[in-house]
């Protein structure tokens, strides 16, 4: 009876609910984690997904976002590349009356009607917790400690909050300096290539590398001991997401400690689409559920890491 009930609420002749995914694309071990992770869920729930790789473009999911339209999908989700730049094409998607779900990055709009619900982590509190981790490991210590910060996609989210984050931490402790920030847009060959330039500019007086994710951090790994210094002794490395490619290099001594992010944001999504579709009220912000990750910890915890 139930299947009888949502059938009715949706335009289309299936009786399955369509939901139409915008993703940012395939930059990082996160990124393709998630993918899967909406993939999979999609089809447990019997859900008919359309899904667009946006290459990391915004122009693209525009794109992808009015092709949604177009076909006259039940629910629209999407993870926005960066923060600004959506209210005409979500003010498309209202005049068709589709409802529209942000999974993973916040936007900024004037307009909170323009989307319906947004699912995903607190990136600020993360870059807190990366501040915290450092005032921690560096209690007692005397400064300066210079930190050089690989940012994510310059404009996105994650990458001003988990910046913010940890300016909010360290801004009244003198001993912490920001010696370099630049972006290294979530990749590892990115990470790597700042990093080179930032070793050329900086060498030994960088003390700790503060990387938006774990890829740029591995990244920069690489190029730190191409450089001849030991990644995690030499230079202390933090990082974000707690992948398994950042549990591997914790493991390996190189990474002292990831802020967990998680990608795992299917199931959520698939069960808020339904509701949606039905008419059904969901909660404006579900903050995604995260711990932090140090070095000493990681062994013990890699064995059920799910990404
Ligand atoms: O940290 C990074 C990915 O938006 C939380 O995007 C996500 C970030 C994640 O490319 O690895």
């Amino acid at each position: 009876a139930a299947g009888v009930m949502l059938c009715s609420t949706f335009s289309h002749a299936s009786d399955k609910l369509v939901l139409g995914f915008a993703q940012v694309g395939a930059e990082s071990e996160w990124r393709t984690a998630n993918t899967e992770s909406i993939k999979s869920s999609a089809k447990e729930a019997g859900v008919d997904l359309k899904f667009s790789d946006a290459q990391q473009k915004q122009e693209n999911q525009i794109k992808a976002i009015r092709s949604y339209i177009a076909q006259k999908v039940d629910v629209i989700a999407f993870s926005p590349v960066v923060e600004s730049g959506w209210e005409p094409v979500l003010r498309e998607a209202k005049a068709a009356k589709i409802p529209v779900i942000l999974t993973d990055r916040a936007i900024k709009v004037s307009d909170d009607s323009l989307y319906t619900a947004f699912i995903g982590s607190d990136f600020l509190e993360e870059g807190r917790r990366g501040g915290r981790w450092l005032e921690d490991h560096y209690k007692g210590a005397q400064g300066p400690i210079n930190i050089a910060e690989l940012q994510g996609t310059v404009g996105s989210a994650p990458a001003i909050d988990r910046h913010n984050g940890l300016m909010e931490v360290i801004k009244n402790d003198d001993r912490f300096k920001i010696l370099a920030s630049q972006s290294g847009d979530f990749t590892r060959a990115g990470g790597k290539q700042v990093m080179e330039a930032m070793l050329k500019s900086y060498g030994k007086q960088i003390q700790v590398v503060y990387s938006h994710n774990d890829d740029m951090a591995i990244g920069a790994i690489q190029a730190i001991e191409e450089a001849g210094l030991k990644p995690g002794k030499d230079i202390i490395i933090v990082s974000f997401d707690a992948t398994k490619g950042g549990f591997q290099a914790m493991m390996a001594g190189k990474m002292n400690v990831s802020v967990e992010c998680s990608p795992l944001l299917g199931p959520q999504l698939m069960e808020t689409a339904k509701l949606v579709a039905a008419g059904k009220p969901v909660p404006k912000r579900i903050v995604t559920k995260e711990t932090v990750f140090p070095m000493e910890t990681a062994a013990a915890a890699f064995p059920s890491r799910k990404y």
